[in-house]
């Protein structure tokens, strides 16, 4: 099967809520040799994202979303599974969690997986996080970096005051924080003062190197 095709029949599994074809799909992918993060970003993240569309705009509701997103999590745990086991620890520590009133983690999750498969040691906080919890957590591990995720933009308020806890607590030169999401973007990292913001799970490893120094 070609490339094209599986990212094609990828796409369209996740729009129709076709759990079988989804996940036979990411099997055949993979077992064809796509890497498993082009097949996530090339097939599956379309698939979503135009389901997030069409809700976006009336075309489909949310019973239909929560399905496609049933799929997505089942496609989420045979790409991650894929990645490379976790390589030697110490390339750095890093606290991650949806912030809360937001529990949107197919991203994050993907995140968290590719951290680890880079040698990150990760300590995953899960969804609809209260802020604090960020902070008591980096404490505690010792982080050099403290990872939010928010999906919705009332949410991203979540990542503002991420960094003014930290701010007031003086912990701002202690902790680098990188954001993402959906809809974060540069200009909201810059706005907030959060040290990166990642587009994607590659992009979250390239800034997180950069920001410690590993490049
Ligand atoms: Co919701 N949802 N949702 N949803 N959902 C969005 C976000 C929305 C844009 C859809 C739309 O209307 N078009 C919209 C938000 C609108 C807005 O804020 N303006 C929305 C809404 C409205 C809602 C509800 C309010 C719906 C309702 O109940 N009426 C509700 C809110 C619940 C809540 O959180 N309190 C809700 C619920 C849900 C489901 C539970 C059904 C499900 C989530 C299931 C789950 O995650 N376990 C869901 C889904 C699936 C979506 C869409 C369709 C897809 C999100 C997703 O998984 N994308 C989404 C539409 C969209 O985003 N286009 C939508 C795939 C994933 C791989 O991408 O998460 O962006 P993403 O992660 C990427 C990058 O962003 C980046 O790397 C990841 C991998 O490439 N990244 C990071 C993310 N975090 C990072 C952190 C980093 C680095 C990179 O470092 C720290």
């Amino acid at each position: 099967m070609a490339k094209e095709e599986i990212f094609e029949g990828a796409q369209k599994a996740v729009l129709e809520s076709d759990t079988n074809r989804a996940m036979e799909l990411a099997k055949r992918g993979l077992a064809e040799g796509i890497d498993p993060i082009e097949l996530m970003n090339m097939g599956f993240i379309p698939g979503i994202n135009k389901v997030g569309d069409l809700f976006g705009v009336g075309k489909l509701f949310l019973p239909e979303l929560i399905k496609s997103a049933d799929v997505m999590q089942k496609v989420t745990e045979i790409i991650n599974a894929a990645l490379p086991t976790e390589q030697a620890k110490g390339k750095g520590k890093i606290v991650i969690g949806t912030v809360e009133g937001d529990i949107h983690d197919i991203g994050k999750t993907i995140v968290v997986s590719l951290f680890k498969a880079n040698g990150f040691e990760v300590y995953d906080l899960g969804r609809d996080v209260p802020i604090p919890r960020f902070i008591e957590e980096a404490d505690k591990v010792g982080a050099d970096i403290i990872g939010s995720s928010a999906l919705l933009t009332t949410t991203m308020e979540g990542q503002k005051r991420l960094e003014q806890e930290l701010k007031k607590a003086d912990l701002k030169t202690k902790y680098k924080t990188i954001v993402g999401g959906a809809p974060v973007t540069q200009r909201w990292a810059d706005r907030i003062g959060a040290d990166a913001f990642a587009e994607d799970a590659a992009d979250g490893i390239r800034k997180a190197r950069k920001l410690l120094g590993r490049e």
